[in-house]
């Protein structure tokens, strides 16, 4: 397959670039760079082969990806939300995938073990997460829990000087060749804690998924507990209950509503290229009604969605986005760029289904980005409790 070339212009209607600070505007472009450079020419083929691209990983630690807001005294970038959410932009912009796989190491491996471990475990650990010395993976989902993870079965018994872990977490983004992975599970009590598996303990395996016609280029899979006994010092020790993976929820959920916005954009600016260059009757196609409706509709769309989204990385900034406004955002921004991939997939015809174009990709991807993380129904219930205090889940 020969290698696409990318010519991405990003979408701007409101001028919105100049709300945004000289240091966000660096690494929005370095970020950029580096997905037109390694991203963009090889993702295509892996999608198609289900592989991920671990060549990628480097890259990755470089950018600042692994970690954006963790402080530099633990190997993270020390960079604000907006920075954060401006390069999960630009990657899922290449792939929601890659994307994926920032998501997990940033927001539900190093930050649980930032805000809930010891300074032990943090410097144990987030250095090389950092790095890409090590990649993590976050086993909260289980075969009967995905929207209720309130009802795991997974757990772990005190046995005085370690704690034995039995259970299973499935659909688990990076679980095939991660190096460690932050386990959810219910102790004697029911008291749901953190824990870290290290690859290699016994009794400790990660089959991976396959047959997936989505995130093909992420890997996705098991994680499995036979009788693992974890030392004592791999608890999480600073929070528990049900509060402790959904905070880390909270700032990957923040960090998707960004990356969807980048997907949507991609799509755009693919559709509204396109659209100037094909030619059918004797005119080119973005001359038509139908398709300047689909164009106009998209980017009002995408517009409304960067606003909130930048509102969203100040109010993050400023350590007062509530879980309810994350919701909302990774809600619509998920369905936007779903229904933008679909339009601009049609846009293109014959030629939107094939990989010579990343629209199809974008799309098949979004449709697990719209499911995990709370699915889009799931958001809509959080809204809705939000505004009533009245929960609709149980
Ligand atoms: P509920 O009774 O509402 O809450 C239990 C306790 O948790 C507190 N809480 C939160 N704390 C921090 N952040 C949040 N977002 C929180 N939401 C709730 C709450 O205050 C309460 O605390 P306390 O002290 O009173 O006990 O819980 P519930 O059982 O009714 O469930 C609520 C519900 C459905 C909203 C929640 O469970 C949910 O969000 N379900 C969706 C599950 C989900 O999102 N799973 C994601 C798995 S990870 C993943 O998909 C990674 S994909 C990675 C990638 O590849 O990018
Ligand atoms: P279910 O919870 O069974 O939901 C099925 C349907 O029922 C949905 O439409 C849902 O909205 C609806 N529903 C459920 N409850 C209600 C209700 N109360 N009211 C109305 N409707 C309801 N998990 C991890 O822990 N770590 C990961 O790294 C991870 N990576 C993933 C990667 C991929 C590619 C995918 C697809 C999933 C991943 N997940 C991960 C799991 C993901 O978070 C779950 O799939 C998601 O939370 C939904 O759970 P479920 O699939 O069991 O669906």
């Amino acid at each position: 397959m020969a290698a696409r070339q990318d010519l991405y212009q990003h979408p701007d209607y409101y001028l919105m670039d100049e709300m945004l600070s000289d240091e966000h505007k660096l690494i929005r472009e370095a970020t950029r760079e580096w997905v037109k450079r390694d991203v963009s020419p090889i993702i295509e083929e892996y999608a198609q082969r289900a592989e991920f691209p671990k060549q990628l990983v480097k890259g990755l630690a470089e950018v600042g990806a692994f970690g954006p807001y963790i402080p530099t005294e633990y190997g993270g970038a020390g960079l604000d939300q907006i920075s954060y959410g401006l390069m999960m932009m630009e990657i899922e912009r290449g792939d929601s995938g890659v994307r994926s796989t920032c998501s997990v190491q940033s927001s539900l491996v190093m930050y649980p073990i930032y805000a809930y471990g010891s300074e032990e475990q943090r410097r144990k650990y987030l250095p090389k997460l950092a790095s890409g010395e090590m990649l993590g993976s976050f086993g909260l989902t289980e075969p009967n829990f995905g929207s209720n993870p309130g009802g795991m079965v997974t757990n772990i018994k005190d046995m005085g000087d370690h704690y034995l872990l039995n259970g299973a977490k499935m659909w688990i983004s990076n679980a095939p060749f991660c190096d460690i992975a932050v386990v959810w599970a219910k102790n004697e009590a029911g008291r749901i804690h953190g824990v870290i598996v290290e690859r290699g303990m016994e009794g400790f395996t990660t089959p991976e998924t396959h047959n997936k016609w989505s995130l093909r280029a992420s890997a996705t899979g098991e994680l499995v507990f036979d009788n693992v006994k974890v030392p004592k010092e791999n608890l999480l020790p600073n929070k528990s209950g049900l509060g402790a993976p959904l905070g880390c929820l909270d700032s990957a959920r923040y960090g998707i509503a960004w990356g969807a916005l980048g997907a949507a954009m991609d799509c755009y600016d693919t559709a509204l290229r396109y659209s100037k260059e094909r030619v059918q009757f004797d005119r080119p196609i973005g001359g038509f009604q139908l398709q300047q409706k689909k164009l106009a509709e998209m980017i009002t769309e995408i517009t409304k969605a960067q606003l909130l989204t930048l509102r969203l990385g100040q109010l993050k900034n400023e350590g007062r986005a509530t879980t309810g406004q994350i919701s909302m955002a990774k809600r619509n921004n998920v369905n936007m760029a779903l229904e933008i991939a679909r339009e601009a997939r049609q846009m293109l015809g014959g030629m939107g289904i094939t990989g010579d174009y990343p629209i199809m990709r974008h799309m098949m991807n979004l449709e697990s980005v719209v499911t995990y993380e709370g699915t889009h129904d799931i958001h809509l219930l959080i809204t809705g409790m939000d505004v009533t205090g009245l929960s609709a889940f149980k």
